[in-house]
């Protein structure tokens, strides 16, 4: 008999379950995959994004002590759903089991900093990752060097200790660090990367403007820090 279903099968038969409104326990149940492990690990998850949500709220409180403006102006986290974790395993050709998530698939908890100036992120970034409990496994700087398609963020992949009842364990978290302008870009470009009911000029044409949009709020960065510069920099009278 066959363990394990292709991901291709599971797939299929998820998306048939979740159009008849199962719940998550029914579908892992029919795959094998026993609720309560998956339910585990994703809470795991769950409690990672805290620790590090947690992190950059104190950063943010401590720095806005000595009179510094807060820097970040919001913090958002999302565990990966169980569709999206699936597809991207079997885009990675992995197979359907827990190990594979935890030991391939580093974005199931994903915390979100926005900020409102560059150097802010690079700052945060630097008092985040000295902290002794933080490892980081993974750097990638799309602010520094830009994606063909105009996206910019700074994405580290890090792990940090969770303390359960049953003991401690490092989790991997995706921290995407992006000022207002970048996470006013990346989410428009999300809505057209998913949008079917358009033509394939008119993705290509509104993809052209994006990257030209993409330039303008580089730009629009670069100016606002400058300002920002200026102004602090300015003796009290
Ligand atoms: P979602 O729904 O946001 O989770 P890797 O993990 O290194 O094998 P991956 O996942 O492509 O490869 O890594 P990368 O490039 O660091 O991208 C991870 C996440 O960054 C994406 O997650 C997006 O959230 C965001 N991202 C990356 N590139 C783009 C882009 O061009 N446009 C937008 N809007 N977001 C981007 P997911 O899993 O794609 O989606």
């Amino acid at each position: 008999m066959k363990e394990f279903k292709t991901i291709d099968e599971v797939r299929k038969e998820m998306e048939g379950l979740y159009l008849n409104g199962h719940s998550l326990p029914a579908i892992l149940e029919r795959f094998h995959v026993t609720a309560e492990p998956f339910v585990s690990l994703m809470t795991d998850y769950k409690c990672a994004s805290m620790e590090v949500e947690t992190k950059f709220n104190v950063l943010n409180s401590r720095l806005s002590v000595y009179g510094e403006m807060n820097p970040i102006e919001s913090i958002k986290s999302r565990i990966k759903s169980p569709e999206s974790i699936l597809m991207k395993m079997e885009r990675k050709n992995l197979p359907f089991d827990l190990d594979s998530i935890r030991n391939n698939i580093t974005d199931v908890a994903g915390v979100r900093v926005i900020c409102s100036f560059v150097d802010d992120i690079y700052r945060l970034e630097e008092l985040f990752l000295s902290q002794d409990d933080i490892v980081l496994t993974k750097r990638k700087d799309y602010i520094e060097s830009p994606k063909e398609n105009g996206y910019r963020s700074l994405h580290l992949i890090v792990e940090v200790p969770i303390f359960t009842e049953s003991g401690k364990r490092n989790v991997s978290v995706e921290v995407q660090m992006r000022t207002i302008a970048m996470d006013f870009w990346a989410s428009l470009e999300h809505k057209l990367r998913y949008k079917k009911d358009i033509s394939p000029e008119m993705i290509d044409a509104l993809g052209e403007d994006l990257k030209k949009c993409a330039l303008d709020s580089a730009d629009l960065d670069r100016r606002m820090e400058e300002v920002k510069k200026k102004l602090y920099s300015q003796p009290e009278v």
